[in-house]
């Protein structure tokens, strides 16, 4: 995936006409987007290979399955185009092996702990483990939370130079700047890029910040 920017667009908008336009009006700023249940419940799968036109994709599906459903999901995902796929890593070894070979030359990303509040109830407990079998089980990159910056340099001693990506950026109040001065490789910005009267103004205004931090 390019590392230019080192922000990754979280395009959660549910009308297709407008997630189009924003994925339009920012693909030369962002390095990827990433497309989640709510767009792909309105508007269908076929998003993904519209918005690959425009950028690499990332399907943050949060796959937690079987090894069998696992395999078909991703295979699903990266036959319409997408280039990285997000999966849960509590579900173990066997799903986790299963996502990557399933993504051939696609990337895996593992979920280790999340962004929200209730996140430490179970996923920051395990946070470590989770990062040390996405490692063992070869996954590309990792979720950990820019609401946390603390946590994404705990994760950074883990996974080495495997990629990080960071949501709660902005709408969740992280700062796309500590997240990366923290370890991470990327920040995903939602709802303060796409529900702002002006993205591309949004999105140039994180990539500076990001900038600021390298
Ligand atoms: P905003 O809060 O609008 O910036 O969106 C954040 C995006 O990142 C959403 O698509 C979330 O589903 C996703 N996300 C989190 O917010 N927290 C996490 O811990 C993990 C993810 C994710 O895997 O991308």
């Amino acid at each position: 995936m390019r590392m230019d920017s080192r922000l990754v667009l979280a395009l959660d908008e549910t009308d297709a006409e407008k997630a189009l336009g924003v994925a339009r009006s920012v693909s030369d700023i962002v390095d990827a987007i990433k497309i989640n249940w709510p767009l792909v419940v309105s508007a269908g799968p076929e998003m993904i290979t519209r918005l690959s036109e425009y950028s690499e994709v990332i399907c943050d599906f949060k796959v937690a399955d079987i090894p069998n459903t696992v395999r078909l999901i991703v295979e699903g995902s990266v036959a319409r185009g997408a280039s990285a796929v997000i999966v849960h890593a509590f579900t173990g070894d066997d799903s986790l092996r299963a996502a990557v070979e399933a993504a051939g030359d696609a990337e895996i990303y593992a979920v280790t702990e999340m962004s929200h509040p209730g996140a430490k109830l179970f996923t920051a407990q395990h946070a470590e483990e989770m990062a040390r079998l996405g490692v063992e089980c070869g996954a590309s990159g990792f979720i950990a939370p820019a609401t946390r910056p603390d946590r994404i340099r705990a994760i950074r001693a883990i996974v080495g130079d495997r990629k990080i990506l960071s949501p709660g950026v902005g709408a969740q109040g992280g700062s796309a700047a500590d997240a990366i001065r923290a370890g991470a490789t990327y920040a995903i910005v939602g709802r303060a890029i796409y529900g702002s009267d002006d993205p591309r103004k949004a999105a140039e205004a994180y990539a500076d910040d990001i900038r600021s931090a390298l």
